[in-house]
């Protein structure tokens, strides 16, 4: 895994960008996420982690091989027609594909299900709704600053998303970010909001799209790791996470959710995933 985080050698004038917005890629603005090894852990360590930290990374947790088949699936299906529909609409390949067997294979493997019982200490069952994420390098566009407690009802133990990048993915192609500490103070995201920058002033749902500015009003840090096929990153619905622009490569990702079985829930997201189905 190659060093990704800025030092003191960092030049200062490095930057990153997402949604166009720059960041000082330094040891101010960046940290790296703490990675977990299921097998040196026990189950409450482990649930300690995913309340203290708001995640957990886990590295090697799927073969790569077959992260990586899946993904040339997905990929392979924009040679064979050309692509008129939006991303992730109906007459799009990412429409298809989340409907398509080998996808729910993918994301119906109990390992993903057993692991988010071991982190909640819970019985949970799958949430059908599973986004498929594209983003291209030379177009500056990624996942704003944003809690997913605005799109789903529930709370840390009841709702558990498993990040899954399809393929390598390093913090410059866009691998998700966390801002430290931020699911600790549940009127934090209430606060930050007030004259948050939006370049989207339509949805108000994420925070920002400024991740400069958010990092700066909450005196904290974006925690990130490069992400090879196979690692994936489990996070609370209370923590702000947002991505950098993709710039080394096609991100391709899944957020793989899941539910306490005796606890809410939300039927928007009881069907397929469409882009545009509102949610
Ligand atoms: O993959 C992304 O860019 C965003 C994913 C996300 O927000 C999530 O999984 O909750």
């Amino acid at each position: 895994m190659s060093l990704f985080l800025p030092s003191e050698a960092t030049p200062a004038t490095a930057t990153v960008t997402s949604n166009g917005a720059p960041i000082p890629f330094t040891p101010r603005y960046f940290g790296a996420l703490r990675e977990t090894d299921l097998a040196a852990v026990d189950g409450a360590e482990l649930r300690a982690r995913y309340a203290g930290d708001g995640y957990v990374l886990l590295r090697n947790f799927l073969p790569p091989a077959a992260v990586n088949a899946l993904r040339e699936g997905y990929l392979a299906l924009f040679n064979s027609k050309p692509v008129a529909a939006p991303h992730g609409t109906k007459g799009h390949p990412a429409y298809e594909f989340v409907r398509a067997p080998a996808f729910r294979a993918f994301v119906e493997q109990p390992l993903f299900q057993d692991l988010t019982q071991r982190l909640t200490g819970r019985a949970m069952t799958p949430i059908r709704r599973t986004p498929l994420r594209h983003f291209v390098p030379g177009v500056p566009v990624a996942s704003r600053a944003h809690i997913d407690g605005t799109y789903i009802d529930g709370t840390p133990t009841e709702v558990v998303t498993v990040w899954t990048p399809l393929g390598d993915c390093a913090h410059r192609g866009g691998s998700l970010m966390y801002l430290e500490g931020s699911h600790k103070d549940p009127e934090l995201e209430r606060k930050v909001r007030n004259g948050a920058p939006l370049d989207r002033p339509q949805d108000v749902r994420p925070i920002t799209h400024d991740l400069k500015w958010l990092a700066d009003l909450t005196n904290s840090r974006w925690l990130a790791a490069d992400f090879a096929a196979g690692d994936v990153v489990v996070h609370s619905p209370a923590i702000i996470h947002a991505t950098l622009d993709a710039t080394t490569g096609v991100r391709v990702s899944a957020d793989i959710r899941f539910r306490r079985q005796d606890g809410p829930k939300d039927p928007r997201w009881d069907n397929d995933w469409s882009a545009d189905d509102g949610y």
